[in-house]
């Protein structure tokens, strides 16, 4: 593979950002190497500046579930950008999209577009704080909810690839105030509720966990958790910036039939524009400014030229897409199986729907911990073994692939046809 662009680009790119790159993971350091710069996005095909191409089970970490360039969404986005680039001012863009989300998620009652899912995580937090009049937060290790200080307490992407179990510049008075429990373990949050249910303002939680890789919720730990904080007149928050719209027309609330008060949306809801969303119970959100005294703004949220990009992308998630995306996704899954199983290692794939990951190890991976102790190290050499064989997976093992409604089946053949021989190489070179 010829990469003297990428490089070029990279050197350069390191002396004005950290690691020359807009977001940890983009950096490669899980994976080792030089990330490769990328030209441009087609469908499920990436083309980086020196002309390699590579099927993308990255799909911009979620977002892209129509694949690159979806020819509708970029007509609807050229039309919304010759009537202005950003209002500042109510449009009826931002009424549409909040229509068909509501309309999708009938739990969200009332909602807020924001720039972000970590812009959505600060303010449920907030809101939550303020609505129960408590202030401790409880989340899942190994659950990332974006980089608000409160919420980056042994996060899982990014943080925990790193071996950060908090970053540093958080101070501790505000991490105490937020308390973590293993992901899927409900005995120990009953036992954190015991002692402290009374202080408790809201637990959040991925309810499909894609930040540890895949993890899907044990049988009965959302309902569970909804039961404990009904309980305890806590909120229950579901982060649904990855699982929204992804694992089912209306994300895993709909998918495992638990009704949250709050809800995080980002990514698809976007179409691979900026916008995050919260939203949930009407008089919780009725407490927002300027109805409410709960303070949250944004230049750029709402932005009609995003709002767009969103809508059209909406529009197409049909029951019929869903379904080819369930068919797609577990030819994939059983293909890495079969492939793995053939090398004689030890493998897991999780899978929620077009979500997937891949763990080297003996054991099921149903937590942080298991999934910590997976062979990172091979995951690494498998992934430049399918990066130079025209395959880009997460450079990390601790995330969600992705797999889009315009992955064809030839994509997922060659990308199994790659899988035997660069598993082979990887197994071969262990250092
Ligand atoms: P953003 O602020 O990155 O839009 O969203 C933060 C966030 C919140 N909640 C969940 C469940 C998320 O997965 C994310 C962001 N996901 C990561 C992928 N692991 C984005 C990729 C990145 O950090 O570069």
């Amino acid at each position: 593979m010829q990469l003297s662009r990428s490089r070029e680009l990279m050197e350069r790119a390191k002396r004005l950002m950290p690691a020359g790159v807009n977001s940890p993971v983009r950096a490669f350091q899980a994976v080792g190497g030089d990330p490769v710069c990328i030209a441009k996005g087609e469908g499920s095909i990436l083309t980086d500046v020196d002309g390699n191409s590579y099927i993308d089970y990255v799909g911009s970490w979620g977002p892209l579930i129509l694949g690159h360039c979806h020819p509708d969404v970029v007509h609807r986005v050229k039309e919304a950008v010759g009537q202005g680039m950003s209002f500042g001012a109510p449009h009826e863009g931002e009424l549409l999209l909040a229509e068909a989300i509501t309309q999708a998620m009938p739990w969200i009652e009332m909602l807020r577009f924001v720039n972000s899912g970590t812009e959505a995580g600060m303010s449920v937090i907030r809101l939550s704080r303020a609505a129960t009049g408590h202030n401790i937060i409880v989340k899942f290790e190994g659950n990332y909810h974006g980089h608000v200080d409160s919420l980056l307490v042994k996060a899982g992407s990014g943080v925990a690839t790193f071996g950060l179990p908090d970053s540093s510049g958080v101070p501790a008075k505000i991490a105490q105030d937020t308390m973590v429990v293993p992901f899927n373990h409900l005995d120990d949050l009953e036992g954190l509720f015991q002692k402290h249910g009374q202080d408790i303002a809201a637990v959040i939680v991925e309810p499909v966990a894609g930040n540890m890789g895949v993890v899907p919720p044990a049988k009965g730990f959302l309902t569970g958790l909804r039961e404990v904080t009904q309980r305890h007149d806590s909120l229950l928050i579901f982060d649904e910036v990855m699982t929204g719209f992804r694992v089912s027309s209306s994300g895993a609330a709909g998918l495992y039939d638990v009704e949250p008060d709050l809800v995080c949306l980002g990514k698809i809801i976007g179409g691979g524009l900026p916008v995050g969303a919260y939203g949930g119970r009407r008089e919780l959100m009725e407490q927002v400014a300027p109805l409410g005294p709960v303070y949250q703004a944004g230049t750029l949220s709402g932005n009609p030229v995003a709002m767009a990009a969103g809508l059209a992308t909406m529009e197409k998630l049909t029951p019929d897409l869903y379904s080819e995306l369930e068919k797609k996704s577990a030819v994939l899954e059983q293909g890495i199986i079969k492939a793995v199983d053939r090398c004689g290692i030890a493998g897991q794939v999780n899978r929620v729907g077009s979500m997937l990951s891949l763990f080297f190890c003996e054991q099921p991976v149903n937590d942080s911990q298991t999934a910590f102790s997976t062979d990172r190290a091979l995951y690494a050499r498998l992934f430049h073994a399918l990066l130079r064989r025209g395959v880009y997976l997460p450079p990390s093992a601790l995330e969600s692939w992705f797999v889009s409604a315009v992955h064809s089946e030839s994509d997922i053949g060659r990308t199994l046809e790659a899988f035997p021989p660069a598993l082979e190489e990887a197994l071969s070179h262990p250092g």
